[in-house]
């Protein structure tokens, strides 16, 4: 795998086009029984980027903060289980890249239209950094923002395209990251839309 975005990330690309006939349906199903929502946040925007979740531990925001929640807010239900597609697919990524045994209890999906962005941020809400975080680009491409430790180091832009899996752990794993404003589109499979699966060990 390819490090060109520096130590403890891995550009897998088109690692999970071997699964999509699996995936894919896999996604509609989580997705029908928590639906997409668009959060708000502790400062009270309404987030551009629609959210869901699967597995053990779901990301949610409102206005009393940020946190993990084995129950999904809107059906107040336990979040979908993860789908051993899902699972399997992330920890293969995650061995690939050199993080064997990657058991993650958190998959949040993100469902982005032409506009949605999302802002330079570090993931934080986690318990343990030493587990590497795994991200599966679905649909349109996208422009990922990759800073520094610091929010005003300098930030590398790369293209990422349906399949394409990116891995960060290490001394990656407090980088900072966005997403650029998606461009119009239609992707062929899946419409005027990207997904994005994001695994985590959280808990
Ligand atoms: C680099 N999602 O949900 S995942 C997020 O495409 C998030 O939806 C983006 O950032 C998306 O928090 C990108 C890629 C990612 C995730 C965690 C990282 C990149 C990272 C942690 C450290 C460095
Ligand atoms: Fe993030």
């Amino acid at each position: 795998p390819k490090n060109l975005l520096g130590p403890g990330t891995a550009v897998l690309a088109g690692f999970a086009l071997a699964v999509e006939d699996e995936l894919l349906p896999a996604l509609q199903r989580v997705t029908e029984q928590s639906p997409f929502r668009n959060m708000v946040t502790p400062s009270g925007f309404r987030m551009s980027v629609a959210m869901s979740n699967c597995g053990e531990l779901g990301w949610v925001t409102d206005r009393t903060g940020y946190r993990y929640d084995h129950f999904d807010p809107e059906t107040n239900r336990p979040w979908p289980e993860m789908p051993a597609v899902f699972k399997e697919l992330a920890t293969g990524a995650a061995n690939e890249a050199g993080f064997p045994g990657f058991n993650p209890d958190a998959c949040l999906i993100n469902r982005y239209e032409p506009g949605s962005k999302l802002s330079l941020h570090q993931d934080k809400d986690e318990r343990d950094y030493t587990q590497p975080i795994v991200s599966v680009s679905l649909g349109l491409s996208a422009t990922f923002l990759f800073g520094g430790l610091k929010r005003t180091d300098p930030i590398q832009r790369i293209q990422v395209i349906h399949g394409d899996v990116l891995v960060w752990g290490g001394p990656a794993r407090l980088r900072y990251h966005g997403i650029a404003p998606l461009r119009d589109g239609t992707h062929v499979q899946l419409g005027p839309v990207r997904y994005n699966l994001t695994f985590r060990k959280a808990g």
